[in-house]
This record gives C-alpha cells, sequence and structure tokens, in this order.
C-alpha cells in the first residue's frame, strides 16, 4: 500500500512553512503545481512550479473565485491508478495523477472573527479548495492531503521513512482530518450565515472543535476524553497558558472554567476578588481590599471544601496571595497573569497548577451552550443574564440597607454559578453558607445554614455568621417555608426572582419575620 509522491499540488492561503516544505518536496524529485500566490511565493524562493493555470488551459478568472475546478486538476485527484477505464481516461485527456494536495483555506473564520462585512466574508468561502480536499481525500488510496500547517513535518517524515512513499494508514489518518477541516469550515460558514440571519434554531446545526489535549480520561477514569478548543482568541480555559504542574484532567478543566467564568463577573476595576470550587460549585466567594483578603474571605466560607480546590481570582496573582494558597493544597489557580515573585512562591510547589490569561472572559459575550442528552443535543444561549440595582424591586414593607443591596447583589451574582437550587447566604461581601443542587429548596436552605454553623465552629465565631446575614435563592420560594428557614438561619435580607403563584404568601411571610426583600424578575437555573 505504499505510494509513491511523484507530483505535488499547493494552494495555500497561509504560507506558514510553504518555502521549506516546497524545498523538501522538489529535493525528493516531486514536481511542484501551484496557484497565483502560492507558486509566487515557492518561485521567489527559487523553486521550480508549474502554474495550474497552465495545466488546465484557463486562466485564474473572475477573481480567482475559478483557478483549480477543472478536469485536469479534479481528475488527477480522483483517479483510481489501479482502474484500467480511469488511467484509459487520463491518457485520454493528459491528465496527470496528483498524488499529494496540500491546501489550506480562504482564512474564513479568521475574516468574521475580525469583523468584516458581510460580502467580504462571503468571499472568503473557499469553495476550490475544499473541492479538492474533499476529492484527495476520497481518493485517498493514492493520494496525500495536508491541511494542517503541523503535518508538513509527519509528512516529510513519513516519506522519508519510504523512499519518498507513504503508507495506506498515513493516507487514510490525513482524509480523515481533511473532512473534519472541511466539516468544520462549512460549520463555520452555516454558523455565521445562522447568525446574520438571527435564525435561533437553524434546521441544521454542526459544532466543531480542534483537539487541545487528549485527556488520560473522562470525569471517570473508564471513560475516554479528550479537550476540543473552538480556535478563537480571547481569555478562556481554552486558551489559558499553564505554567507549572501537571497536566489538567477532564475535571480540573470543567472546574476551572467554573471558577474562572463566576469570578469574572466581578470587575477588577471594583476590586478584587475570589471564588474556590469543587466540583463545578462554589464553595467560596468573596470580594476584599485586597486579593489576600478575598483569597482569605473565600477559603473562611468552607475550608474543608475548599482544600484541593480551584482558585479563581479576577486580577493578577501577587506574592502575598500566592503565598497563603500555598498554605493547603490546590489544585489549580487561575488568574489574569500573576507577578513574578508570586511565580517564584509557586514554583516551589510541584503539584500546583498555574493558569494564566491576557485579560477576564468576557460574561457579557453572546455564545450557545450545549448539552448532550439520548438522541441528540439541547442548544441555547449561554446565561450571559445580569440584572443591576435598577432591576431589583423591592417587595416588602421593609427595603434593604445600602450594605444589604450590595450583598444581595452579590450573592445573586453567586447564585448564577451555583447548581440548582441554589441558596447564597452572603455577608460582607462573602458568602458564608452555600446550598447546592439540591432537590429541594428547602434543603438547599439547610444546608446552607448548615455550613455556615459549620463556618463559625471552624473559626471560632460566638454566633453563626447567618445571622443578619442576606440569601440569595436562584428560583422564586415556591412557598413560604424556605423563605422562613433562611429568616431562622438568620438572613435578613432576601433576593429573588419573584413569579410563583404563592408571592403574595412568601411576600407575606417576609413581612411577618421582618425580612426586606426584592424581586430580580430574572432566573438562574443551572443544572
Ligand atoms: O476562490 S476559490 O474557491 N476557487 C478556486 O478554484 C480555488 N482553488 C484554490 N479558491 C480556490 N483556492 C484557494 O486559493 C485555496 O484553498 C487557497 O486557500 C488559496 C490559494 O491561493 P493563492 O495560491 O493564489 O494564494
Amino acid at each position: 500500500d505504499l505510494v509513491p509522491v511523484r507530483r505535488a499540488l499547493l494552494s495555500v492561503s497561509d504560507k506558514t512553512g510553504l518555502i521549506d516544505l516546497g524545498r523538501a518536496l522538489a529535493e525528493r524529485g516531486v514536481e511542484l503545481l501551484s496557484t497565483g500566490g502560492t507558486a509566487a511565493a515557492l518561485r521567489d524562493a527559487g523553486l521550480d512550479v508549474r502554474d495550474v493555470s497552465e495545466v488546465t488551459g484557463f486562466p485564474e478568472m473572475m477573481d480567482g473565485r475559478v483557478k483549480t475546478l477543472h478536469p485536469m486538476v479534479h481528475g488527477g485527484l480522483l483517479a483510481l491508478r489501479d482502474d484500467p477505464s480511469h488511467v484509459a481516461a487520463m491518457d485520454e485527456h493528459g491528465i496527470g495523477a496528483i498524488d499529494l494536495l496540500v491546501v489550506n483555506l480562504y482564512p474564513f473564520e479568521q475574516t468574521v472573527a475580525r469583523g468584516a462585512l458581510y460580502d467580504e466574508c462571503i468571499e472568503n468561502i473557499d469553495i476550490g479548495g475544499p473541492a479538492m480536499i474533499r476529492a484527495a481525500a476520497k481518493n485517498h488510496g493514492f493520494v496525500n492531503v495536508v491541511v494542517d500547517v503541523e503535518d508538513y513535518e509527519p509528512l516529510l517524515a513519513e516519506m522519508a521513512a519510504n523512499d519518498g512513499a507513504t503508507s495506506l494508514n498515513f493516507r487514510r489518518r490525513l482524509a480523515q482530518n481533511a473532512y473534519a477541516r472541511t466539516g468544520a469550515y462549512d460549520a463555520a460558514v452555516s454558523n455565521w450565515m445562522a447568525g446574520a440571519l438571527e435564525l435561533a434554531a437553524p434546521r441544521r446545526r454542526v459544532v466543531a472543535g480542534e483537539l487541545s489535549q487528549t485527556l488520560r480520561y473522562g470525569e471517570n477514569p473508564h471513560q475516554s476524553a479528550a479537550f476540543y478548543v473552538d480556535g478563537r482568541d480571547r481569555p478562556s480555559i481554552g486558551t489559558a497558558r499553564q505554567h507549572q504542574g501537571k497536566e489538567l484532567s477532564y475535571n480540573n478543566i470543567n472546574d476551572t472554567a467554573a471558577a474562572y467564568e463566576l469570578v469574572a463577573e466581578f470587575d477588577p476595576a471594583e476590586g478584587p476578588a475570589c471564588a474556590i470550587i469543587k466540583h463545578a460549585n462554589p464553595c467560596g466567594v468573596a470580594r476584599g481590599d485586597s486579593l489576600l483578603d478575598a483569597y482569605r474571605a473565600a477559603y473562611d466560607c468552607d475550608r474543608t471544601s475548599a482544600f484541593g480546590g480551584i482558585v479563581a481570582l479576577n486580577q493578577p496573582l501577587d506574592a502575598a496571595t500566592a503565598e497563603e494558597i500555598t498554605q493547603i493544597f490546590t489544585e489549580v489557580v487561575i488568574a489574569p497573569g500573576a507577578d513574578a515573585d508570586a511565580m517564584e512562591i509557586f514554583a516551589a510547589k510541584k503539584n500546583l497548577r498555574l493558569l494564566t490569561t491576557d485579560g477576564l472572559p468576557d460574561v457579557t459575550a453572546a455564545a450557545l451552550s450545549f448539552r448532550d442528552v439520548p438522541g441528540g443535543m439541547l442548544v441555547q444561549d449561554r446565561d450571559v443574564g445580569r440584572i443591576t440595582l435598577d432591576d431589583l424591586k423591592v417587595v416588602t414593607k421593609r427595603a434593604p440597607t445600602e450594605e444589604q443591596m450590595r450583598d444581595l447583589l452579590f450573592a445573586w451574582t453567586v447564585a448564577k454559578h451555583v447548581k440548582s437550587n441554589a441558596i447564597i447566604y452572603a455577608s460582607g461581601g462573602a458568602t458564608v453558607g452555600v446550598g447546592a443542587g439540591q432537590m429541594s429548596r428547602v434543603d438547599s436552605t439547610r444546608i446552607a445554614a448548615r455550613k455556615a454553623q459549620d463556618m463559625a465552629e471552624a473559626l471560632g465565631l460566638s454566633k453563626s455568621p447567618a445571622e443578619g446575614s442576606v440569601v440569595a435563592s436562584d428560583a422564586f420560594f415556591p412557598f413560604p417555608d424556605g423563605l422562613l428557614t433562611a429568616a431562622d438561619a438568620g438572613a435578613r435580607a432576601v433576593i429573588q426572582p419573584g413569579g410563583s403563584m404563592r408571592d403574595d404568601e412568601v411576600i407575606a411571610a417576609a413581612d411577618k419575620a421582618g425580612l426586606a426583600m426584592v424581586f430580580t424578575g430574572m432566573r438562574h437555573f443551572r443544572h
């Protein structure tokens, strides 16, 4: 199944590595064919190239829309070399076999990403490139198709190992990757069009990703897993740089993403904030006058759970905070940067992984979220809903104090990132009790109160920090019971969406208990 590479067609928009590849092929005696810009680049480097237009007998025309769409090209890519009728057709029409196709496509994704206008995006839809890629990939029995610059080296290594030929297994792998590339390319085009047409639910939706990391395993060791990224250049777990520590696991990536999305809710211009995550839920979130204060307050919320947790910061890591973090075992720290002293402190902790990004994730950016269900996938807008003071409606006789208002908004922001049913007690810009992921809201309220009690014991406080706190609920209280449980725990002000059939009863209960309560009009389920 070894097939020698004798003739190659190179047509690339991204010319990285092109000259080295062209030279290496030429040195092996491979004949080079090329389209306009690619041929010019190769010629500039002193290489011998034939223009595709000479092979087709047609000039590149219509602004380059038609350059390789011709039987002299597609026949050379598609002909079965071992089929006499195909060989006869080649002979009859003077079609030369093409054994290697190197194409990278018009940069459609980059054109969209830089905000180009509609017509420019359309002009950047490559037609001839994908047509050749798909043809060459179909004929992988004889043809090599390379669509990534990263594959230039492996191609040359394969040829070097086989005296200028390649194996079927090698060509098959190239073909698989080639179809994924054209599939992803068309997915990018159709997703862009869905956006341009403002289609919330296009009839077909394709999701594409590029392998970032093969993971040791998934959520559990018997599950295989990998991390695919969308290739967009913006601060996220997908573009974070890891400075030290062993490879991230599936659960690490999931938890780190959750931690970073949460802490990014807190504008660094309004002060430092820290979130500590375990199993995708925050076990402590706090703002502080310094990053160190914020970390300490977040840690104090639930010291037991914080052990082995994931710490996310909204400002670059400094030495004092780094020093404090190293006092217990932490899996991952992620921040929009880290100073040299902090890096040095962490360097002594080999198992601690430090990730940094250039800036924080944009939590207001519209995006889709996907979840697989047997038989398909659920697609929705990401929850980028946010409320401000102006959105809040005071529904009780008592209104929250200014300080309570600040804590209510803080607790509400945290609630958005806690699995439902979510109940958060907060005080002084820090969580003091988090109840997550319960089937009953009353249970979440009780668990959060018990967490606050545990905090009192751990810190040697004389009373539960839930005393005098505020409480947030991610969805409405359907009955007064949950609200009353929170009041019993000591909460003095409540934030919740409202909208229950029994709002009147719940408001009456709040008034009777002397609570202040505000409605957001927005719910933050997270399952
Ligand atoms: O406009 S196209 O869709 N029409 C074609 O026939 C065609 N053939 C190759 N674009 C076409 N290409 C693309 O041109 C390749 O995919 C590659 O991205 C680019 C290389 O052009 P040049 O060699 O002129 O830089």
